[in-house]
């Protein structure tokens, strides 16, 4: 649930980049936090281990335009894809606004991106929400490499939900894709967020944060901007 400022007029969005363990979750967000203006985007905080592999999450923070008299912000986060680390992942996932789900592309991880994907499922069935519901892209990242999986398999085995998602092909390392995908998942928790805020107005109400709002500025406070 998208945090609202009624009286600093900001809406604050979080996304989560999601997948299996060295897909290129932290590579998008190191390419994003490259190659946006100082201005509009606070530090990338990474909480890596000594092998570069993320232990807790990945943190950017990004100021973006101003939509019917709200400044957005977004929070992106990546979750430890490592199959051990489930505790983690839920964590991180708390509040979520919207998912980035990255893949890789080579042939020999298809059933790691498909536990993964299954994972998330589930995952965000233990927090009440569910896919049909909440926002999310696909990413098929990695498309440079060899043994590579045709994308329509790729959507064979992902993107096979009763509704179509919006999915991007991507090569982190070069950043192709990497804007295409953030753009899209942005735009569908803005749409969101505006047709949520006239049904509200149409209804004469106020729209109030949500208490489990607090989960998120608690992950945040830890960080530094
Ligand atoms: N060839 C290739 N390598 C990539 C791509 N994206 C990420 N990588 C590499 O894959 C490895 C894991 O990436 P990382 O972003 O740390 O994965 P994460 O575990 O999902 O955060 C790193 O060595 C990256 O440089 C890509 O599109 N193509
Ligand atoms: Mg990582």
């Amino acid at each position: 649930m998208s945090i609202i400022n009624y009286v600093n007029k900001e809406v604050q969005f979080k996304i989560v980049y999601y997948g299996a363990a060295l897909c290129g979750k932290t590579t998008n967000l190191a390419y994003i936090h490259g190659h946006i203006t100082d201005t509009n985007k606070g530090e990338l905080v990474s909480l890596a281990t000594a092998a570069d592999r993320t232990l807790f999450f990945d943190f950017l923070p990004l100021n973006a335009l101003v939509i019917k008299g709200f400044r957005t912000r977004f929070q992106l986060y990546t979750v430890p894809g490592q199959v051990i680390y489930n505790a983690t992942r839920q964590l991180v996932l708390r509040s979520v606004d919207g998912v980035v789900f990255v893949t890789d592309s080579h042939w020999d991880k298809m059933q790691e991106n498909v536990e993964s994907f299954h994972n998330l499922y589930d995952n965000l069935v233990l927090q009440g929400m569910d896919m049909d519901r909440i926002p999310y892209v696909l990413q098929y990242n990695k498309r440079d490499v060899p043994r590579l999986a045709p994308v329509h398999y790729l959507e064979y085995i992902l993107n096979n939900r009763p509704v179509r998602v919006p999915s991007y092909q991507a090569v982190a390392t070069t950043g192709q894709g990497v804007f295409a995908t953030l753009n899209a998942i942005s735009r569908l928790l803005l749409r969101k967020f505006i047709r949520e805020t006239e049904e509200t107005a149409a209804a004469g109400q106020v729209r109030a944060p949500a208490p489990a709002a607090t989960a998120l500025s608690g992950i945040a406070a830890g960080t530094r901007r």
